[in-house]
């Protein structure tokens, strides 16, 4: 039997749960968070997810053409996405062209080293990224104006079947992979645990 996807989340749940419970969501959820570091990681989200579309570009590149209606309809949710980040930042105030932090770099140079890697890693990868943007920001319950907006936009159940469509695609491509693929698709479920851990943090930080 070959790696799945399910097994990843069993394996490495420790992980998987810091990675999607932070203090910043359940400040979000109550309100309490304070609005100058919810403009820090939305400026710093937006930076990622532009990084994260050249990436979701590449894996489309490497996809079997049985998987492009699922990606190619995840490629037309993230020029929506866009949009609506700039909408959100000039609501606010901000100014998208901030310089990004350590961590946000750190892990769009990560997206862009598995870009050259074999298509089951970057399956892996799509799938875990939206995950933990869908499990996170349903986690705390629902959330009070104006972030209430924020968690529905990854905890909505249109999203929530998109994930799982991403999952059954990783899975496929990992029922085609060799072990040593299994294994760099491990290691980058991993990275991406701790990344996005990582990033809920960047909040609190200048
Ligand atoms: C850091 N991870 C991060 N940002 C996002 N927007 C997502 C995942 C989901 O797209």
């Amino acid at each position: 039997m070959s790696l799945t996807c399910e097994q990843l989340i069993q394996r490495y749940s420790e992980s998987w749960e810091k990675a999607t419970v932070h203090p910043f969501l359940n400040e979000c959820q109550s309100g309490k968070i304070k609005p100058e570091q919810f403009n820090t990681w939305l400026v710093q989200d937006y930076l990622f997810v532009t990084q994260f579309t050249r990436f979701l570009a590449s894996a489309i590149a490497n996809a079997p053409v049985t998987h492009f209606d699922v990606l190619l309809g995840g490629m037309s949710a993230i020029k929506d996405e866009l949009n609506w980040f700039q909408e959100k930042a000039q609501e606010r105030n901000l100014d998208l062209s901030t310089e990004k932090q350590q961590t946000c770099q750190a892990y769009c140079e990560y997206l862009h080293h598995i870009q050259n890697m074999a298509y089951p890693i970057q399956a892996v990868a799509l799938w875990a990224i939206e995950l933990a943007y869908n499990q996170a920001w349903q986690k705390p319950g629902k959330m009070v104006p104006p972030y209430d907006e924020f968690a529905q936009r990854w905890g909505n159940p249109n999203f929530t079947e998109y994930v799982k469509l991403l999952e059954k695609q990783a899975d496929e491509a990992l029922a085609e992979a060799d072990s040593e693929v299994e294994k760099q698709a491990t290691a980058t479920f991993v990275k991406i645990a701790s990344l996005e851990k990582d990033f809920w943090q960047m909040a609190y930080k200048k």
